[in-house]
């Protein structure tokens, strides 16, 4: 009987150079970035592998950091009885590579040799930066089902979304049959499909491809090193590659599924999780997404008026207005302060009485968010100090700018993690 767990093997391709999400990637690796006040962003497909009950998993990171392993150490210990485990695989200098993974197919094929000591039928390829909660069971049945060499998970997107994706066709049997990495708009009408009445009715009517693959374990093997053994990408070559030569079949998911690879749309998902009914559903107890258990006390609250907003464990915050706003893990926000449709990341830990005082003395800001300060449309990392009576206000108008303090891309003011913000300023 086909077994899941002993059968499938999971990769989770956790980014290259790390620029579009810059500065958040600047002192640490992608799967590093927290997420929703508490999560990190490789607790995603984590979680999905282990409710779709996948339980071996290698990240393949561009740089290793000490707090990736740390964060996946204390988090994914697997029962010593299982064969359960989520191991990072950096880019490393061997003799015949010299440098770091040139793209997602070269990242995989350069850990083949870690991958391959492994037993497993079938390798699922996810994609380290998208908030989703989805069953890969099902796809996998599915690919069993039609026999597949390669499946591709796919999903309706309107045309202002298309050229950010690989869009793709399939016939009635869900074979795919033309692939191409993001499309210019103006080739985009040769690219429609039939993708159902529901999605039709709200222009969702480009297949995209959703970076989710399933390959065979031979299948994998033959493309990446006789085949194809020098293209870098699987969405720029080896996919549009493989489809005469493979049995390439699309699974179509229509549930809520949200590319978070740039900042724009990376503060977007943290905003929605503030509306009244997220998409993407943290109270689902038959999808948890799990992370770091850090036995923090609850989060203390005094004065603000709170609308739609997301507040993590560990918190103090005497501020006077909150508005669609997630304040993370141990954040510290003083009285008056106002703050609007931002993401506050919180801090790694608290500072103690002394310090404070000391703080206090030489003028240094304390860790956290001071009084009387105003911010909008902002993300700021963990272990800032801002100020008293500090402005943050981001805005379409602004340009973009890296300053040492702050970078603004698309409006949004990001704050750098462990930025002092001193008294007065404002962005
Ligand atoms: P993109 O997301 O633009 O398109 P890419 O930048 O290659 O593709 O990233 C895919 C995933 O791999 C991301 O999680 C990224 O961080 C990671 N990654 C990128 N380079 C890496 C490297 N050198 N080492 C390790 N990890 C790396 C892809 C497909 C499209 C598809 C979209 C869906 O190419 O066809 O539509 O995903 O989001
Ligand atoms: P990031 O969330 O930005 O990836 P890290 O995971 O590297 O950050 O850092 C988190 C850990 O670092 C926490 O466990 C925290 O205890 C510790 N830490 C960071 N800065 C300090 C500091 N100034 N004082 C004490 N501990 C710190």
């Amino acid at each position: 009987m086909f077994n899941i767990s002993t059968s499938v093997l999971a990769v989770i391709l956790g980014g290259g150079a790390g620029t579009r999400l810059y500065p958040l990637t600047a002192s640490r690796s992608k799967p590093a970035v927290p997420i929703a006040g508490k999560y990190r962003l490789v607790d995603i497909p984590i979680s999905n592998c282990i409710n779709s009950n996948i339980r071996r998993m290698f990240v393949l990171t561009q740089f290793n950091s000490a707090s990736l392993n740390k964060h996946i150490k204390n988090t994914y210990s697997f029962n010593a009885f299982s064969s359960g485990f989520v191991d990072i695989l950096a880019a490393e200098q061997t003799p015949d590579n010299p440098g770091w993974f040139q793209g997602t197919a070269d990242a995989v094929r350069q850990s083949l040799r870690h991958i391959y000591n492994f037993d497993f039928e079938h390798l699922l390829i996810l994609s380290g930066d998208q908030l989703y909660q989805m069953d890969f069971q099902t796809m996998i049945e599915d690919h069993r089902a039609r026999n597949a060499d390669i499946t591709i998970a796919t999903i309706p997107v309107t045309d202002r979304d298309a050229s950010d994706f690989g869009i793709l066709k399939a016939d009635n049997d869900q074979l795919i049959t033309s692939f191409i990495e993001k499309p210019k708009k103006e080739l985009l009408p040769d690219w429609v499909s039939d993708t159902g009445e529901d999605m039709q009715k709200v222009g969702r009517n480009y297949l995209a491809s959703m970076g989710i693959y399933i390959f065979n374990r031979s299948t994998l093997q033959q493309i990446l090193k006789s085949e194809f053994p020098d293209y870098p990408d699987f969405g720029k070559e080896i996919i549009p590659q493989s489809i005469s030569k493979y049995k390439v079949v699309s699974y179509q998911y229509d549930g809520y599924w949200t590319d978070i690879g740039n900042i724009h749309s990376f503060f977007e998902a943290n905003i929605a999780l503030t509306k009244d009914i997220p998409e993407f559903n943290l109270f689902d107890r038959t999808k948890t997404i799990f992370t770091r258990a850090r036995m923090l006390p609850p989060a203390k609250v005094s004065g603000p008026r709170i609308i739609n907003t997301v507040i993590v464990e560990g918190s103090i915050i005497l501020a006077s207005e909150l508005t669609n706003s997630v304040i993370g893990i141990r954040a510290r926000i003083g009285k008056g302060t106002v703050i609007t449709c931002a993401y506050v990341m919180g801090n790694d830990f608290y500072e103690t009485l002394e310090t404070m005082e000391q703080n206090r003395q030489s003028g240094t800001p304390e860790l956290g968010i001071g009084e009387n300060c105003y911010i909008e449309n902002a993300i700021i990392d963990k272990n800032c100090r801002i100020g008293n009576n500090v402005t943050i206000k981001g805005s379409p108008d602004l340009e973009n700018t890296d300053h040492p303090l702050y970078t603004i891309k698309d409006g949004i003011v990001v704050v750098k993690k462990g930025a002092v913000l001193e008294n007065g300023f404002t962005i």
